[in-house]
């Protein structure tokens, strides 16, 4: 395996019978991660099983209809099927309460994307009562649809296998029907593709489980979780975390996470995590700054976004985990330290804060959508001008407002350059990153926002300090929106509406 040596623990370590000690530390972990809801619920996961089942009869019936419609023979459309396939944290066993199920739609070969998937099975599933919010994303690597089923978020990529009936779950992996498979199709598949393959890659799958969790929970109170932001994904926790339980088949939990800091926080990238060997020669190009293999086709890379900013911020809290984990044996350690929330209002002086609203609440979700694909460009821009800008994964809505919105911050500068201003955000939208929506209104708010109006939590943008003047221009007519409290600095509205956008810069 290319990478740094395997960790061996010092001597120090194993001075007071360290496999009880280690045992021990396990237990606490487990119960610390169980007091914090990372397990779900049974009332929960039933309530899941449910949707996973219903959502599987109407796939099924939407073969049926779609050969009906391309008048196949009586006896064909008998033969005909669609099935569901989970993948993601739900297919790997670690999701909770909060996660969404990923759930891949295997159709047969004539029933096509563009037509039969985001029209016909769209409107079957509109028309149903436990389905909310469908969100079509068509033109993403893997377009899918998203939407909630009994209230649980859906993501729904499709792929087209090359026969008429899709056998269950068990035999789809067999490699004569994964042959003439179209690129986008593929790239669907290999979600469920890295799952099977992780689970088989990993000695233990209970204690990957727990470790993956762990990580996971720990990535999100961190600050360092989700690909769309430019962060580490599902997916490439779930490959760090395969790597340990693989180098270290007979290791604790509580020592396995203690490994998995010291591994990471000196891992040499670029150099490419990998779980499985490949002759050298057939590995793509790594574009990556972390390159991590992709399980489902070890000749690939998972994809990922990461910036110089989010890469240097990854590795801060890779080492801060290890300082933070060195001595897990130490008889004073606490695992709570590891899971303290990244304090955003302590390491920086300033923030882009973002707000999105909508006068209607059944368009706010595409709006909110469509702006954070074009977040990338935002902050890419923003980091070619300022050296860097770290992304906050967390949202929170601002309680203030009467429209429905939702509140996004980044953390600009630390305290040593304190002089972003509103220049670079309006040079982001000189660059028409925010043009091109074709929904209906929405509108944008950018504000360079202070520490102190940092919020507290995540529904709530802490009221007391935040109250500013916001302006929003149309064009036509401006609307100012006065609240009691002033606060000093920059500010640039933007209104989306009907297709004509204007922006303007002002000093409150
Ligand atoms: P959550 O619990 O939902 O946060 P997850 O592992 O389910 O974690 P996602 O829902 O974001 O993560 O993604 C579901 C799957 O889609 C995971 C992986 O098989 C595939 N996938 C997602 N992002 C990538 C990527 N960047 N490269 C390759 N595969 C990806
Ligand atoms: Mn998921
Ligand atoms: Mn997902």
């Amino acid at each position: 395996l290319i990478g740094p040596s395997l960790y061996v623990p010092g001597p120090a370590l194993f001075l007071v019978d360290p496999r009880r000690m280690e045992i021990e530390r396990s237990m606490s972990l487990l119960q610390l991660m169980d007091g914090e809801g990372l397990m779900p619920s049974a009332e929960e996961e039933i309530k899941r099983r449910n949707a996973i089942d219903k959502l599987s009869k109407i796939v099924m019936e939407w073969s049926k209809r779609v050969a009906y419609q391309r008048r196949l023979p009586g006896s064909s459309i008998r033969d005909v099927s669609a099935i569901v396939l989970i993948y993601g944290s739900y297919g790997l066993g670690v999701h909770n309460d909060e996660s969404d199920i990923d759930a891949l739609c295997v159709g047969p070969c004539f029933a096509t994307m563009a037509e039969d998937f985001f029209i016909v099975l769209r409107n079957m599933l509109a028309s149903r009562p436990e389905v909310s919010d469908i969100l079509c994303v068509k033109d993403a690597r893997i377009p899918l649809m998203r939407f909630k089923f009994d209230g649980i978020p859906f993501d729904l990529p499709y792929a087209k296998l090359n026969a008429i009936s899709i056998p269950e779950n068990k035999d789809l992996l067999n490699p004569s029907l994964l042959t003439n498979i179209d690129e986008i199709s593929w790239r669907s598949l290999s979600g469920v593709l890295a799952n099977s393959r992780i689970i088989q890659l990993v000695p233990n799958l209970g204690v990957y489980q727990s470790l993956l969790r762990c990580i996971k929970f720990w990535a999100r109170r961190r600050g360092i979780d989700g690909n769309a932001l430019g962060f580490l994904g599902g997916i490439h926790w779930a490959v760090l975390a395969a790597l340990i339980c693989q180098r270290q088949p007979n290791v604790h939990l509580g020592a396995l996470v203690s490994i998995f800091f010291h591994t990471f926080a000196f891992w040499p990238w670029p150099t490419p995590v990998i779980l499985e060997d490949m002759p050298q020669n057939n590995i793509s190009i790594q574009t990556s700054l972390m390159p991590i293999q992709l399980p489902s086709s070890p000749n690939d890379y998972c994809y990922s976004n990461i910036t110089r900013s989010t890469f240097n911020r990854i590795r801060k809290e890779f080492l801060h985990g290890h300082t933070l984990t060195k001595d897990f044996l130490r008889p004073d350690f606490d695992w709570k330290l590891l899971f303290e929330p990244f304090s955003y209002a302590k390491n920086y002086s300033r923030f882009l804060k973002i707000r999105l609203s909508s006068p209607n609440k059944d368009e706010l979700g595409d709006w909110v959508g469509w702006v954070k694909s074009r977040i990338l460009s935002l902050i890419l821009m923003l980091e070619e001008l300022q050296g860097f800008c770290d992304p906050n994964p967390t949202e929170y809505i601002d309680t203030d407002l009467l429209e429905p919105n939702i509140v996004l911050f980044w953390g600009l500068n630390p305290a040593r350059s304190n002089n972003i201003d509103a220049d670079s955000i309006k040079e982001a939208f000189s660059k028409n990153i925010f043009t091109g929506y074709e929904g209906p209104t929405g509108s944008i708010e950018l504000k360079v926002a202070k520490a102190s109006e940092f919020p507290k939590t995540k529904t709530s943008s802490g009221s007391k300090g935040t109250r500013a003047c916001w302006r929003i221009v149309d064009g036509n007519q401006q609307r100012t929106a006065l609240y009691s409290k002033h606060i000093p600095g920059y500010f640039v509205g933007y209104l989306v509406h009907d297709g004509n956008a204007v922006f303007s810069n002002v000093a409150s």
